[in-house]
């Protein structure tokens, strides 16, 4: 049993089955995982996710290279924890790109310099379905081969509702304007007090889970996110992941859970206090324990720095997302460490084998791209 070092090392006899669970690849239950997050010292939580990282992936640690389009900052939402939206309502002053601008953007990226874009931003009501398919044609014209990532649910859902479509039927016309995939933004917390209070006005859980089930079954794939670290229990936070995992083994549609540590710089939650290092490596470390059925765990560096996203290469994590070439401000707007986020192929590469890992280049899908030798 390749478990003997921890046998012999637990201090407290209740870890022992829920560690032979983890480690004999079992699902343990919400009581388990409460009990194992409350209790257990950070090295116990860091040896199983790093056991299961292992048994899933060896020492393999993907990125991509990608960039961002973010074609507007306002929003008719109100988040507060978001340092980056501009109130619509309020008339505040945002950024909002024209189609032209953002088609430069993918013009600026020769055809094999990057593999995908992500497309993500606030919720402007003139920023339609109709006109977001415009675009996703027109991207598709001037790189027929980029995977377009696009759209959290929360925009998603809206346009819509605006169009009057199904989640279903407005996905369609997303696919067949040339939508790829779709990304884990937008779903924050789903306990619905919490939610409440920190974004009571955008799509609740049930709608955010329904537009990611209704993805899988038109063959998308999706990634799926928490915003953790203000408000929320360490109960809320493992009902999110139950969420996601019932769903999962449903569709078997996530490819990879994106743990988010909430940023208090600019937003209106500036008093609440950022989680510290430890409590972040044991968040991950859980999310890679409980999620058995999401085959990736993503640190995304821009948001934790990237030493920190190093570590936690050790706690769960295979993967560092992209190069994204400081395309995006959702971050650095809220005081992250990374101002401009750009690293070079050659900087990613090294950050992951700096950490002892294999780095290998992925594009969207997961396929292999190029696997570096450590050396
Ligand atoms: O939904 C906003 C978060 C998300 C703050 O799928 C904040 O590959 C922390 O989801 N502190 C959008 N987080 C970004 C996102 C994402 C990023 C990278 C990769 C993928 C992927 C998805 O950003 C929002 C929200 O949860 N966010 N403000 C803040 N102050
Ligand atoms: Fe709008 Fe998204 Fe910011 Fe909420 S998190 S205010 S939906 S941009």
């Amino acid at each position: 049993m390749e478990s003997s070092i921890i046998y012999t090392h637990l201090k407290n006899p209740k870890h022992q089955s829920i560690v032979d669970n983890v480690l004999n690849l079992k699902r343990i239950n919400l009581d388990d995982a409460l009990y194992l997050y409350e209790t257990a010292p950070l090295h116990l939580l860091g040896y199983l996710a790093n056991f299961i990282r292992e048994k899933k992936h060896g020492n393999n640690t993907y990125f991509n290279r990608n960039f961002h389009i973010e074609p507007t900052n306002v929003c008719v939402f109100d988040c507060k924890f978001c340092s980056y939206s501009r109130l619509y309502a309020h008339k505040e002053e945002g950024w909002i790109l024209s189609l032209e601008q953002m088609l430069d953007i993918v013009r600026k990226y020769p055809e094999d310099a990057v593999t995908e874009v992500h497309i993500v931003g606030g919720v402007h009501p003139k920023m339609n379905l109709y006109f977001f398919a415009e675009l996703l044609r027109e991207i598709k014209k001037i790189r027929p081969k980029i995977h377009i990532k696009g759209f959290t649910a929360v925009e998603l859902d809206y346009m819509f509702r605006k169009a009057k479509l199904s989640a279903k039927e407005g996905l369609q016309v997303l696919i067949d304007a040339g939508l790829n995939s779709i990304p884990g933004g937008g779903a924050e917390i789903f306990n619905e007090s919490v939610r409440e209070k920190i974004c009571n006005d955008k799509v609740d859980a049930i709608g955010w889970l329904d537009i990611h089930k209704q993805a899988h079954v038109l063959g998308l794939k999706s990634n799926a996110t928490i915003l953790y670290g203000h408000i929320e229990s360490i109960a809320d936070r493992l009902e999110h992941l139950d969420n996601i995992r019932t769903l999962q083994d449903e569709t078997q549609g996530f490819q990879a859970f994106i743990p988010l540590k909430f940023r208090n710089k600019h937003n209106d939650m500036q008093h609440v206090k950022e989680s510290i290092l430890v409590q972040d490596l044991k968040m991950y470390a859980m999310c890679r324990i409980y999620l058995d059925n999401v085959p990736h765990l993503k640190a995304y560096w821009p948001m934790l720095g990237r030493q920190n996203a190093q570590l936690t290469l050790d706690f769960g994590v295979n993967d560092l997302d992209g190069t994204i070439d400081d395309s995006t401000k959702i971050y650095s707007m809220a005081g992250s460490e990374e101002q401009h986020p750009a690293l070079t192929t050659e900087q990613l590469v090294n950050l992951i084998t700096q950490a002892g890992r294999t780095a290998v280049e992925r594009d969207t899908l997961y396929n292999i791209i190029k696997k570096y030798s450590s050396s």
